[in-house]
């Protein structure tokens, strides 16, 4: 196994959910995490948690190209050796029907899951290859792999995010730099609450008399696919709540 300690993370989205448990999980085993997202209260409180020899923060919105290389840029050393990216930032606005959804939502899902990824996985991945190798994780769904009504736009950034993973497979060959995506089903984190925008009503029915996964579960699947040996490469991870199941084809009947 890879030893964590020498571990130096760079995660997106880590003031809340699987980024934030991610980030807690690195330092645990004794590596460093430059954790970024939008929200500095978040971040400083993180820091001041984890202790700022371990964490390193950055105020990041993942949609602004030009902020996202210069902040890239300026990271210090130690931190600046990064071997892992966690490509994490990402959301789910709305749950209408494809002709009433709005397009402001589907625009900020689109700008952040798939502009965001490729930015934070371009301006990052020169530097892991100029180290020798390391690992991009990206965050997918099942909603990538399986439609549900409404999931419309958000399930299209996430199927972008799993073809975009195995296409830096491609690319990446001979560089040392593996790259897995993590595709997690139904977990109870901040998720529900921004789609619904902050209505707690709307955003807790999905987990109401059920047993969802929750950021923990996800964050150790990230840890351990980046601690396999060397010469492992785990392509993707799908995961479910066993309280979870596919459904049946939907047939409309006259
Ligand atoms: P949370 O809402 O708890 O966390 C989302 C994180 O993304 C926050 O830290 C948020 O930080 C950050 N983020 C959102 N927009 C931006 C932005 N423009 N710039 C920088 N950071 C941003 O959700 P999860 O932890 O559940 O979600 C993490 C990832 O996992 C997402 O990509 C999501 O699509 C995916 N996922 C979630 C599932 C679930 O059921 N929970 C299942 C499958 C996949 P801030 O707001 O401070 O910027
Ligand atoms: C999050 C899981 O099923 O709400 O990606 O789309 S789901």
């Amino acid at each position: 196994l890879l030893d964590p300690s020498r571990f130096v993370v760079f995660i997106t989205g880590a003031t809340s959910g699987f980024g934030e448990a991610a980030a807690r999980r690195y330092v645990a085993a004794g590596g460093k995490v430059i954790a970024t997202g939008r929200r500095k209260d978040r971040l400083e409180k993180l820091q001041a948690e984890l202790g700022a020899d371990n964490c390193y923060i950055i105020e990041l919105d993942v949609q602004d190209r030009a902020a996202m290389e210069k902040a890239i840029a300026e990271i210090p050393a130690p931190f600046s050796e990064i071997n892992i990216v966690l490509a994490n930032a990402g959301l789910a606005l709305g749950l209408q029907p494809a002709a009433e959804a709005v397009l402001d939502d589907w625009e900020t899902m689109i700008s952040t899951n798939i502009s965001g990824l490729v930015y934070t996985v371009r301006l990052l991945l020169p530097g892991l290859i100029a180290r020798g190798g390391g690992h991009v994780v990206t965050l997918g769904s099942v909603a990538g792999e399986y439609a549900y009504p409404g999931g419309s736009v958000y399930g299209a950034t996430k199927a972008f995010v799993k073809q975009f993973a195995l296409n830096l497979r491609s690319d990446l060959q001979g560089k040392n730099v593996r790259v897995t995506n993590i595709e997690p089903g139904l977990t109870e984190t901040e998720f529900s609450l921004v789609r619904f925008k902050g209505d707690e009503g709307k955003a807790s029915a999905p987990y109401s008399r059920t047993k969802a996964m929750n950021a923990d579960d996800i964050a150790e699947s990230i840890f351990w696919s980046t601690t396999l040996p060397a010469h492992v490469n785990v392509n993707k991870i799908e995961l479910m709540a066993t309280t979870q199941a596919i459904g049946p084809f939907d047939i409309f009947r006259e």
